[in-house]
């Protein structure tokens, strides 16, 4: 069913507590923790809590939800002190997702690049 937790997800784990991470934030909804590899001095996944695989199934089984993430992207911004940064949501394995649990990936703390690579 759209939302249950999978047993073989990275990010449910994270949410289950049964895989550490440095988590910034966490709603009823969501969590917020550091990435493992980051990209820019703030690199902040943003997650709900419930499993949908990218975000646009995310946006398509639970839109309120999806809403909760943007709003969490925002207070993260705000709680690193970043006047700039980027938001991404990598949808699919050519795009690079590599982890199949909707996620949004907050950067900042340095210049960006546009076009990205
Ligand atoms: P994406 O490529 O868009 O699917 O991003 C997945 C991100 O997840 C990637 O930037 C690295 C991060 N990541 C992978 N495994 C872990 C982990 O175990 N802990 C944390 N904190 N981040 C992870």
């Amino acid at each position: 069913m759209a939302g249950e937790p999978q047993d073989d997800c990275l990010f449910c784990k994270i949410v289950a507590g049964r895989i550490p991470a440095t988590v910034v934030r966490e709603t009823d909804t969501t969590v917020a923790f550091r990435d493992i590899n980051p990209q820019a001095p703030t690199h902040v996944l943003v997650i709900p809590k419930a499993h949908h695989a990218d975000a646009a199934t995310l946006a398509a089984e639970d839109p309120e939800l999806a809403a909760d993430v943007l709003r969490e992207t925002r207070a993260v911004a705000e709680a690193e002190h970043l006047d700039s940064y980027r938001l991404v949501f990598n949808t699919g394995s050519g795009a690079g997702q590599t982890v199949f649990h909707a996620h949004a990936h907050v950067l900042g703390g340095r210049g960006l690049q546009w076009p990205p690579g």
